[in-house]
């Protein structure tokens, strides 16, 4: 029997890495485009499926580039996990994030609406559109988006909606809540201080690690199961955006305090805060609302705060 054909947009970012892979484990083909070259030591390469995927050149920004992919593979599904991604950096270069993310999303639903494409979309949406939530926030919650990056997604989620209540595009957005794995960038917290605090332990790292406002409160999730709850959304017959979460609440210093805590040292030895590294404008408070997956999906999260610790201690490369 030929496989069925999933196409990756943005394949080698954590997330694109891991779809891929969760993708060819269900014996589907994989189409992962990315913008530039792959580098030697990419996601997918450590991951060992480099050569396992077909991977095209392109940007998402671009009407040719998506349409040659669509209308010559026809796949079953699209995943788009291309676009900047980081809050913080959308600061710096607000031009990138908006076009990355609003005209990437645009561009993919005006090809699928040529095409008359009746595939599946799915669209990586973000919690920041949300501000700072009240309680555990649903797709429903009020949207107040505080960065560059949040005002993308949230024009991302509503052009979304647009395509798919005006146009009858079969296109979701999963709306994801923080979620992490020993993929993730640099850039990104967690990594940052599982990378330090595994150099300090193994006495590479002398420096203490700098940060921002340790004081916010997020809902950490582990990235290799919210794979699977972003393919239950978007192959879902009900056509519903969802959050996907945990519907825990932790603090950063708390999360650093169990970190720590795990490899017997104490954490205030070893953070300095950094005033430079607090963000022009900052969420306190987000963490989502994991029932309506649930109810609607049968998804839950596994895995909380304390096991994705362990799991990042023990899959991250100090080198990467
Ligand atoms: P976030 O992730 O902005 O929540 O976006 P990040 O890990 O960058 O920040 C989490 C929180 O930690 C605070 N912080 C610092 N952050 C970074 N990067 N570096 C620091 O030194 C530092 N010190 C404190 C931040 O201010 C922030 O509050 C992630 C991304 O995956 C997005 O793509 C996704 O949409 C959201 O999660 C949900």
């Amino acid at each position: 029997m030929t496989s069925q054909t999933a196409v990756v947009l943005g394949c080698k970012g954590q997330d694109g890495s891991l779809m891929c892979k969760s993708l060819l484990d269900k014996n589907y083909k994989v189409i992962g485009l990315i913008r530039g070259e792959l580098k030697k030591h990419s996601n997918l390469h450590r991951l060992g499926i480099e050569k396992d995927i077909e991977v095209k050149i392109g940007d998402i920004r671009n009407f040719n580039d998506i349409h040659r992919l669509l209308e010559n593979n026809r796949p079953k599904c699209v995943y788009n996990l291309a676009a900047q991604s980081s809050v913080g950096k959308s600061f710096i270069n607000p031009n990138e994030s908006i076009e990355t993310i609003v005209n990437g999303t645009m561009n993919i639903l005006n090809v699928a609406k040529t095409l008359d494409y009746s595939g599946q979309l799915f669209f990586a949406g973000s919690s920041e559109m949300f501000g700072n939530t009240e309680g555990g926030a649903n797709s429903e919650h009020v949207q107040n988006p505080v960065s560059p990056y949040a005002i993308g997604k949230q024009a991302s989620f509503n052009l979304v909606k647009l395509y798919r209540e005006r146009f009858n595009l079969k296109c979701v957005t999963g709306i994801l809540f923080n979620h992490e794995s020993h993929l993730r960038d640099k850039n990104f917290v967690t990594h940052k201080i599982i990378q330090g605090a595994i150099g300090i332990a193994n006495k590479k790292q002398t420096n203490k690690i700098k940060l921002g406002n340790i004081n916010v409160i997020r809902d950490w999730g582990w990235a290799p199961e919210y794979i699977e709850a972003m393919q239950l959304v978007a192959n879902s017959k009900q056509l519903k955006d969802h959050v996907i979460c945990t519907g825990k609440p932790n603090s950063l210093k708390s999360f650093i305090n169990k970190l720590f805590t795990f490899l017997n040292l104490d954490w205030h030895d070893y953070i300095e805060i950094d005033p430079a590294l607090y963000r022009p404008n900052e969420i306190e408070i987000s963490y989502g609302d994991p029932l309506p997956i649930f109810e609607n999906l049968g998804w839950k999260a596994k895995e909380d705060i304390d096991s994705i610790i362990e799991k990042l201690i023990i899959s991250t490369d100090i080198n990467n």
